[in-house]
């Protein structure tokens, strides 16, 4: 081991700040003496950083100046063996080879590396398989690991918060930690426990499949929000699993931005399917799925959509889906493809005329699927064809088909008349419709897949205990040309997971150690339930003045509602709209307002927000899919039975549903023991080259990284009751064991880590013990084991 003071960065293996010791060092890292290193100790008064007593700054080759300004104290830890790739750019090496993880404290930071990286096969879930977290270089395995871990000593649910922007890895952190958990657990192969891990990880594909799309912040975007709970039995091997699906963008059947695509499924089917599937849907066999769904342009993809449809269809197969399921699927993708014009946008525009705004909305022609046109009298169908295949795809009839794209069932007091719509209203209600199935099908697949890995309740008698770890991916915050409700909303979603964290991981820990009485100097960070309110406050908030809007009888215009904003929210920090600020050049129409994210400002329009609030499905579309011949459609479709008679209660508006999955969500979150990955993007087009500095810098500040640091570095790594503390570690020292005749539990506590010579590192609060380094945890459970190992082999001498 070479050790050279002031060795270039450039040539060093690790840098270590002087004020961590060599030995602990070593010893921590485990590093074998044999192998050659090259360490360069830096003076830590040169780069502004005090003593770290548990966070290990260990940078590599000049990597401190990368990250942000040293004296932020945000610390990487690097040293591992990840694959490194030569021939990068010189100036973030960390990132170049491949050192994309990092911790703060027990905070896993990560980096998109935008390639194939090569630590995530069985050798490196060897390597993390059940130890502590420092002891190897940061990992979502450890982070998995840890969580487990916590799961089974504890015996208590634990979650992992996944959250980032768009495209920073969220999903496949998310892949690679259930990728992890499967291959970690049920060592003895029982038929029952492979048969779950198989479905758990298999959903995957199908929920990505139909769930996820391109956009231009990311190929593999997901577009609905999901947390999967998984169970343990007592033994932790997993015995099933639960997903919960959050709001759908499902606008996105019917439009999307230049650029962008619709949902994969739709791709897959088009480019996948065999010949004959496809003439049974009427598809024709050297379409392009861009032929049905033109809104967005021809898309260059990274993504392989033929393959793709065969592993979907596998992977469906094996969760256990029937033939007749899956067809019915292909079926209500096909309608969609038959329903959705070209263009949706040029018939909406005499109906949302605000629409005129969205550049080269104009240029585009309006062609293609089904239309409606007018006789002067009557609404008419154009494509008459197209009812006739509809009717195929949905079983039923086609006077049916024709009579619910054209007229309504309205009642008028006791009488109920049809009324014929006009072509604007035929119109709208396709795209209704079209949206509707789409996300009628997609929570049926995660219903069906649920009856599948969800423990039933003989289950649970048989395995006994059950717990959980939790595992949340969702949409992450995004900017785009265009924001209307959907990005409103995912945008809110990513507040309340802000807001989780504050609360969890700086607010809580700082107001315990005051709590506790552990000497604390406050450390400041930006809260953002302010932005929380802005959006969910009953009376006040955007979604309460929208619900209002939409409640209001008679025409309510999209402009109305951004008026009643303007009125509610005129002096709030964060909100303001072109009326408000009319000079703001970024507030460029009339429709448009602003809300300053925690993340970034957001330019919302307002185009819309009424509508896809309101989210109305004509009654007479339900009645027709459940009076279908396909019993998996009429499945779908209960609400049909109800005539119109009968349909008196206003749903709840989509936002009042989503803020409250949203409140629940984080409800749930908050009752288990969280364990956190904040993803990072390195650049905005996908490259694997690029580690911009600013844009890194800009998400660390606004996820509270620093201030998570800066907690870490003045706080503890752990902390536990002064019981629990004695019943897992009493056995360590003969004053404690098997009871202590001590005046109080802090004395045998203090006692026993004076034996161990750990008191220094530790603070005696009023109930519990804190713990400054995760080092001394290990040791302490080290020690632990082996009295344990040792209690066991006396047992059995004894019992011999
Ligand atoms: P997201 O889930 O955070 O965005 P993804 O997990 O889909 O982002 O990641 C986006 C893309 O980045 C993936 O398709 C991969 O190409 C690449 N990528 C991410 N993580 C890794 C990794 N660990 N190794 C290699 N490539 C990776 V969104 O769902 O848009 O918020 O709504
Ligand atoms: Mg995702």
């Amino acid at each position: 081991m070479a050790e050279q003071e002031s060795l270039e960065f450039g040539k060093a293996d690790f840098v270590l700040l002087d004020t961590v010791s060599l030995e602990d060092f070593m010893a921590n890292l485990k590093l074998r003496p044999t192998r050659q290193q090259n360490i360069a100790v830096i003076p830590s008064r040169r780069w502004k950083v005090r003593s770290l007593p548990h966070v290990f700054v260990h940078h590599e080759q000049g990597e401190i100046s990368s990250v942000p300004p040293v004296d932020t104290k945000l610390c990487w830890w690097s040293g591992g063996n990840h694959d490194s790739q030569p021939g990068l750019s010189e100036s973030y090496p960390v990132f170049e080879k491949g050192r994309i993880y990092s911790y703060i404290g027990e905070v896993v930071v990560s980096v998109n590396p935008y390639r194939a990286m090569n630590i995530y096969g069985r050798d490196t879930i060897e390597q993390y398989k059940g130890r502590e977290l420092y002891e190897r270089p940061p990992h979502l395995f450890a982070i998995a690991d840890a969580a487990y871990k916590a799961m089974k000593r504890r015996n208590k649910d634990s979650c992992i918060v996944i959250s980032g922007e768009s495209g920073a890895g969220k999903t496949e952190a998310s892949k690679y930690i259930m990728q992890y958990i499967a291959a970690i657990t049920n060592p003895s192969q029982r038929a029952e426990v492979e048969r779950v891990k198989n479905m758990l990880l298999k959903s995957n594909c199908v929920l990505e499949a139909f769930g996820n799309a391109k956009t231009n912040r990311n190929d593999n975007s997901s577009r609905f929000g999901k947390y999967m709970d998984i169970n343990f039995d007592f033994k932790g091997d997993p015995i099933g699993g639960h997903i919960n699906n959050y709001l759908l963008e499902k606008s996105r059947v019917i439009f999307q931005q230049e650029g962008e695509r619709s949902f994969h499924s739709f791709y897959q089917l088009v480019k996948g399917a065999p010949e004959s599937l496809l003439r049974s849907l009427h598809i024709k066999k050297d379409s392009t799925a861009n032929d049905y769904i033109k809104v967005g342009g021809h898309v260059k993809s990274s993504i392989n959509d033929g393959a793709d449809f065969k592993a979907v269809a596998d992977a469906m197969k094996v969760i256990g889906f029937t033939t007749d399921e899956i067809q019915t699927v292909y079926k209500i993708l096909a309608t969609i493809l038959h329903l959705v014009p070209y263009l949706v946008l040029m018939l909406c525009l005499g109906y949302l005329p605000a629409l005129h705004c969205i550049p080269n909305v104009h240029k585009r022609r309006s062609e293609g699927n089904l239309k409606f046109g007018s006789d002067g009298d009557a609404t008419l169908i154009e494509n008459t064809k197209l009812v006739a295949v509809l009717a195929e795809l949905l079983s039923t009839k086609e006077e049916n088909v024709e009579k619910a794209l054209l007229y309504r069932t309205v009642a008028t007091g006791r009488d109920v008349i049809d009324k014929q719509h006009t072509d604007k209203e035929a119109s709208y209600g396709r795209d209704a419709l079209a949206k509707a199935i789409y996300e009628r099908l997609f929570c049926w697949i995660v219903g069906r897949i649920n009856d599948v890995i969800e423990v039933k309740n003989y289950d649970a008698r048989i395995h006994g205990k059950n717990t959980v770890i939790g595992v949340l991916d969702i949409y992450g915050f995004e900017i785009f040309q265009n924001n209307s409700f959907e990005q409103f909303c995912i945008n809110y979603c990513n507040e309340k997971l802000q807001q989780l964290f504050i609360q969890l991981v700086l607010k809580q820990e700082q107001e315990e150690y005051q709590r506790e009485g552990i000497p604390w100097i406050h450390i400041d960070y930006f809260n953002n339930q302010i932005i929380v309110d802005l959006v969910e406050q009953q009376h006040k908030g955007i979604f309460s003045v929208l619900d209002e809007a939409c409640m209001n009888v008679g025409k309510v215009t999209d402009e109305m509602f951004l008026q009643a904003l303007n009125g509610k929210l005129a002096k709030h920090a964060h909100y303001t709209s072109r009326k408000l600020s009319p000079t703001d050049k970024s507030l460029e129409f009339d429709r448009d307002f602003r809300i300053r994210h925690y993340a970034g400002d957001v330019v919302y329009s307002v185009v819309g927000f009424i509508d896809k609030n309101k989210d109305t499905l004509f009654q007479d579309f339900k009645r027709l899919l459940y009076n279908s011949s396909n019993p998996v459609l009429k499945a779908m479709w209960p609400e049909g039975k109800l005539s119109i008679t009968e349909v008196t209660k206003r749903p709840l508006t989509a936002g009042t549903l989503f803020k409250n999955s949203m409140i629940s969500l984080v409800e749930n979150l908050a009752s288990k023991e969280p364990y956190y990955v904040r993803c990072v993007k390195p650049n905005d087009v996908k490259s694997p080259l690029l580690f911009e500095y600013e844009r890194c810098k800009h998400q660390v500040e606004y996820l509270g990284l620093l201030e998570n640091v800066r907690v870490r570095r003045a706080g503890f790594a752990n902390r536990q009751t002064y019981a629990r503390f004695l019943q897992r570690y009493k056995m360590i020292s003969e004053f404690t064991w098997p009871n202590h005749d001590l005046p109080s539990d802090q004395e045998a506590v203090r006692r026993l880590l004076q034996g161990c010579g750990f008191e220094q590192d530790a603070a005696f609060g009023k109930t519990k013990v804190f713990i400054r380094t995760p080092r001394t945890i290990f040791s302490l459970e080290e020690q632990r084991a082996e009295m344990v190992w040792r209690g066991t082999i006396a047992r059995m001498r004894y019992r011999r």
